[in-house]
């Protein structure tokens, strides 16, 4: 009997709680292993070059890190129930989605955890217990303050800075408000099945809103579609979205969603390619970019927001535009007539300097 795969991480992390939906979902045989702390910073960061989760440990003995990647390389070793959609403009909407979920909406998740101290109390046994199995709880809480601190210290990178948080407050309810508008007449974000897009949405919502205590009872509950999608994609019931196909629409109701994508997060990318190609004559050859450059500031619903440009950030871009480009023509006629109606046509237009991933960070794939 071959082994099975081993997913590496913790129920509070975000894009842990993306592979989990993921594999739950794809009905994958998995051992869900609860990251200690010496595979975290030995075993991991000696495979990945990172001390990061989620990592995937594959039958044949492969670790694999970035959830992005690690879907693409379970997808095509699983080709049934497929989550990425085939109709050309679901298609780069999931990706698109994706993009947006897994960066975007880093800061609100940080903020809704780490401002308020009574989620701390979840943090503390969780992580306690997973990073120090069966040592004592006071060495388990000064393990679980350490890595607190080193959370709370990347919190300003993010932009979770005290000036922001009233908009970011009102941007979330707005768009919380949206998506359970959405989720009382859809089960998933593309319609009837789960996507990429779901799975991704799972991170911020499945790992931290929905979890978390104070946003889950200040956030979530008042939002009972929201609070049902969550469910339904952290424990999906089996054959529960059980088709040859997934979403092959963009529900109307999802057009607040990517207005605020083009408004907001284009511009957020538009930023980062700028820093990023200024940053790169000066770039040794084979070295990665900072993972963080200087601050770049662009709209939050009705304020300013500023943040770290994040390279990585526009790895992701890349990764959607990548599949635009493998488009035929008539099919990338249908996106860009799409992300016209929404004013964004300009993002398929975007010149990324090619990057590649290492560990956490990215690079230029060939010496600028
Ligand atoms: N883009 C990566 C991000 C992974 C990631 O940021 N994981 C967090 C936990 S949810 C982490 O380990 N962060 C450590 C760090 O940022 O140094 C992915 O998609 O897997």
């Amino acid at each position: 009997m071959s082994r099975p795969y081993t997913l590496y991480g913790w129920h509070l992390s975000y894009f842990t709680g993306k592979v989990r939906s993921y594999l739950l979902h794809k009905g994958i045989a998995f051992i869900d292993q609860q990251v200690n702390l010496f595979t975290l910073m030995w075993t991991i960061k000696r495979q990945t070059g990172a001390v990061v989760m989620p990592v995937l440990r594959t039958p044949q003995g492969a670790w694999v890190q970035d959830s992005s990647v690690i879907i693409d390389q379970l997808e095509a070793a699983h080709p049934q129930r497929p989550v990425v959609p085939v109709s050309p403009v679901p298609r780069f909407a999931a990706y698109l989605l994706e993009a947006w979920c897994d960066e975007w909406w880093i800061p609100i998740a940080m903020h809704t955890r780490w401002n308020y101290p009574e989620n701390y109390a979840l943090f503390e046994r969780e992580a306690g217990g997973h990073l120090l199995p069966g040592l004592p709880k006071a060495l388990q809480r000064r393990a679980v303050a350490y890595v607190a601190d080193s959370l709370r210290g990347k919190l300003h990178a993010v932009g979770v800075r005290p000036e922001q948080f009233a908009a970011m407050d009102r941007w979330t309810n707005t768009m919380l408000d949206q998506l359970d508008a959405h989720f009382a007449q859809h089960p998933y974000l593309l319609g009837q099945q789960p996507t990429l897009a779901d799975f991704s949405l799972a991170g911020p919502m499945v790992a931290h809103l929905g979890r978390d205590p104070w946003p889950a009872r200040e956030l979530v509950a008042p939002r009972p579609h929201l609070r049902r999608w969550i469910d339904r994609v952290a424990s999906p019931k089996p054959g529960a979205g059980d088709s040859p196909h997934a979403g092959e629409v963009v529900p109307a109701s999802l057009k607040p969603v990517f207005q605020a994508i083009v408004d907001e997060f284009l511009p957020l990318l538009e930023g980062i390619n700028k820093q990023v190609w200024a940053a790169l004559p000066a770039l040794p050859p084979g070295k990665a970019l900072r993972r963080g450059l200087a601050d770049v500031e662009l709209p939050m619903g009705d304020a300013r927001f500023k943040r770290s440009a994040l390279p990585y950030t526009l790895w992701m871009a890349q990764r959607t535009l990548d599949v635009y480009q493998a488009m035929s023509p008539a099919d990338q006629n249908q996106v860009h007539a799409w992300l016209s109606s929404l004013g964004g046509e300009r993002l398929l237009a975007m010149t990324i300097p090619r990057l590649r991933l290492q560990g956490l960070r990215v690079l230029p794939e060939r010496p600028s």
